[in-house]
């Protein structure tokens, strides 16, 4: 197979894949308690958005609630750099996750939910960019 079609293969898989990362980056809402927020969904494997953006030294709440379905999904965030240390299950009700950001730039989160041999949530795509700006 040639260059050409792969990269066409790549992109049918692309369109094909829920939640593919087409939409635009969410701002966090700033309200007038001061806490900035997002809503943040999870499902079979993606979550929407997948791309937040939120001010540094604000303090954040992700209001995270998942898609019906058996299978459980977590949301990780992982950045020491950032003084962020996220790992919650998400559940149908939604669940409010709190953190700081203390560092401008950028980190993933991620569902670190994996069944047995299979690969994990985060390689079938289940992963976002958390964006920290000024
Ligand atoms: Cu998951």
């Amino acid at each position: 197979m040639n260059g050409r079609w792969q990269g066409v293969l790549a992109l049918l898989v692309l369109l094909a894949a829920p939640g593919a990362g087409w939409a635009e980056p969410v701002l966090a809402r700033l309200d007038a308690d001061g806490v900035q927020r997002v809503e943040v969904v999870g499902g079979n494997y993606f979550f929407r958005p997948d791309h937040i953006i939120v001010r540094v030294g604000v303090p954040v709440e992700l209001i995270a609630s998942k898609e019906p379905g058996l299978t459980p999904h977590s949301l990780v965030i992982w950045s020491p750099r950032m003084g962020l240390d996220v790992d919650e299950m998400m559940g149908r009700e939604a669940r409010v996750i709190r953190f700081t950001p203390m560092a401008t730039g950028q980190t993933s989160f991620y569902c670190q939910e994996k069944l047995a041999f299979f690969p994990s949530h985060q390689e079938r795509g289940m992963a976002g960019v958390l964006e920290v700006m000024e």
